[in-house]
């Protein structure tokens, strides 16, 4: 009779303790120093971890351009913000990653009214179940995640260099059980057989590596991190049932962050000064825990080479 009531009652206790314990681990940005003054883009402000980055980074006082395809919710997400803080400057900006005009639109206003920035945050990104194509008819997952970054970041290029601006690349782990199928570069292909897993998006996080490891070597001061396994509008494509989340409960317990805790990497990458050569992609080095800890892949130069030209080639640039 009392065992009924003490074992379920320790169990939830051991729970509750191993989730604070996770959260503990998973780290938490400490420093509070003034950003005021200073210029961040962030890609898909509007939710998500884009959203939790771009809170912490106007508290303290920064001004963020939150580059989001859909307008009216850059300006909900504006307002659920200024709830919150009153510190900082936002401003929305119109940018489709999906779409190269939209893309050379927003760079072209950058350059325009922010030539000097100090941190491009490369973070929208998707995942989704069907086959589906960017304008230009790129496979959707290569297209956002990898393609459109690239000609953003490409177009922005001048401007980096000129300011020593940082770029963030968030990426994931999941890219370490891809590749990168030059034969079907750009182009969708079936899931391996036996997979449940999203192989396309997977190989698309892995283009984020390979894409970091290039501007590393052209001397940009680039970041790159997974966020972690974080409770954001990312499953939408998924619509999870309610089974779901009974079946998946020790993944969500343990490993599941808020959003707020999920974008601590990301904020991290973008502002902390953190030894450049630490995070040379070429060492494979992924931020989690906010200690940086070494990724499990070999990120060779033949291959992050090829793609690099065989992107340029897909986006028309040189
Ligand atoms: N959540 C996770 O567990 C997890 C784990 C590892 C890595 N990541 C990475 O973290 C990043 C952020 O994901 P999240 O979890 O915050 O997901 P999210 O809540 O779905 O937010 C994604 C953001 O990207 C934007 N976006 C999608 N397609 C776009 C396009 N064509 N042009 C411009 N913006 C576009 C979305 O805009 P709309 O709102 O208009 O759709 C949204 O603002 C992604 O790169 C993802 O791969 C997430
Ligand atoms: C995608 O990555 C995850 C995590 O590394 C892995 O479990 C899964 O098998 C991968 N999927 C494919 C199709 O490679
Ligand atoms: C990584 O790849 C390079 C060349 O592609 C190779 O020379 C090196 O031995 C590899 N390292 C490991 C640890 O596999
Ligand atoms: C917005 C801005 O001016 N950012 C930086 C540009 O570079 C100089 C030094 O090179 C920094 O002092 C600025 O903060």
């Amino acid at each position: 009779m009392i065992l009924s009531v003490v074992l379920p009652a320790a169990a939830a206790a051991g729970i509750y303790l191993i989730r604070k314990q996770r959260e503990y681990a998973w780290g938490w940005v400490r420093n509070t120093g003034s950003l005021r003054g200073k210029v961040f883009i962030v890609t898909g402000a509007n939710t998500g971890l884009g959203y939790e980055t771009t809170k912490a980074l106007a508290a303290r006082g920064a001004t963020v351009i939150m580059a989001c395809r859909n307008m009216d919710k850059a300006k909900e997400a504006i307002e659920k913000i200024r709830l919150e803080t009153k510190e900082g400057e936002l401003i929305p900006l119109e940018l489709d990653l999906a779409s190269f005009d939209s893309i050379r639109k927003f760079a072209n206003v950058i350059k325009e009214t922010y030539p000097v920035f100090d941190c491009l945050i490369n973070n929208a990104g998707l995942a989704v179940q069907t086959k589906q194509t960017t304008k230009e008819g790129i496979e959707l997952h290569c297209g956002t995640n990898h393609i459109g970054p690239f000609l953003l970041t490409n177009l922005l290029l001048e401007n980096i260099k000129k300011n020593n601006s940082r770029v963030v690349v968030v990426s994931s782990k999941m890219h370490e059980r891809a590749t990168i199928d030059f034969e079907n570069f750009g182009k969708f292909t079936e899931k391996p057989s036996g997979e449940r897993s999203n192989h396309l998006y997977n190989n698309s996080k892995l283009m984020n590596f390979y894409f970091a490891k290039e501007l590393f070597k052209k001397g940009i001061d680039v970041h790159v991190c997974c966020p972690g396994l974080c409770n954001t509008d990312f499953f939408r494509d998924y619509d999870p049932k309610f089974y779901h989340y009974i079946l998946f409960s020790p993944v969500i317990l343990f490993f599941l962050r808020s959003p707020e805790q999920g974008s601590q990497n990301i904020i991290h990458c973008a502002t902390d000064n953190v030894n450049s050569d630490d995070m040379n992609p070429d060492k494979s080095y992924i931020v989690v825990n906010i200690q940086q800890t070494k990724s499990k892949i070999n990120l060779s130069d033949e291959i992050s080479e090829k793609l690099w030209a065989e992107s340029a080639k897909l986006c028309g640039i040189n």
